[in-house]
């Protein structure tokens, strides 16, 4: 790859920490840049330039630019080779992809709910008892440590920890999902996950407060809301 690829969003989490954590997995792609954007110029000029449906984040890498997260991870994902091997793995790891996506709903939807306390009881915690029994039912039956049954570990696998830290960090209790957790750790003590974490790229949790605060300013800013 001849410059990094880099990430364009805001100053937060929301749809591009899934990419975020693509970059990071791959050792080709774990050197990523990014740019958090601060202004409404800035996204009107990128838009004009860059944005193919108008929308962020936007993945620039290998001379492209993508957009629609979802794209995106599936990109990195066939780059890195964690998509699946062959057809059949590969659809089954698109839909776990995909069920997770949904799974994850929550946490994009967090910063702008008024009322944390509200959004957890009737909106997080619904789509957590919906979706980790399915998840956590997926990786017992797996017969290998992975949860789309894959000798190696997949973009599923990496997508899995993300949106389990994600709802920990809301304070959702998590822990009797074992299996969940077994594949949860021994993504976050992957080379590439571990130098992102700690790294300045990781933004931290807009949890409440001031945190949380400036990131929703940041996106209306950015927005023109
Ligand atoms: N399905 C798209 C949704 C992208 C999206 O809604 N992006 C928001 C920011 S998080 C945006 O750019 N909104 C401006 C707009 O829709 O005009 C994806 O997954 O990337």
């Amino acid at each position: 790859m001849s410059s990094p690829a880099n990430l364009t969003y805001f100053r937060g989490w929301g749809l591009a920490e899934q990419i975020r954590w693509m970059l990071a997995v791959a050792p080709e792609t774990s050197s990523f840049t990014q740019t958090a954007l601060e202004t409404r110029e800035a996204f009107l000029s990128l838009r004009d330039s860059s944005l193919q449906y108008n929308q962020l984040p936007l993945l620039e890498i290998d001379g492209l630019k993508l957009v629609q997260s979802g794209a995106c991870v599936r990109y990195l994902a066939s780059r890195a080779k964690i998509a699946g091997n062959g057809p059949a793995a590969a659809a089954r790891v698109d839909m776990a992809c995909c069920a997770i996506g949904d799974a994850r709903l929550g946490v994009v939807k967090w910063p702008f709910s008024p009322d944390k306390r509200v959004h957890l009881d009737t909106f997080v915690q619904p789509l957590v008892n919906k979706w980790f029994p399915l998840l956590e039912d997926q990786a017992v039956a797996s017969s290998t440590s992975w949860l789309c049954d894959t000798p190696e570990f997949t973009a599923a696998d990496v997508l899995l920890a993300e949106a389990t830290i994600a709802y920990e960090e809301m304070g959702v209790e998590l822990s009797t999902y074992t299996k969940v957790q077994e594949i949860k750790g021994r993504v976050m003590k992957m080379d590439g996950i571990k130098v992102y974490l700690e790294s300045e790229l990781r933004f931290p949790f807009p949890r409440e407060g001031d945190i949380c605060d400036a990131y929703v300013a940041n996106v209306n800013t950015v927005l023109g809301r």
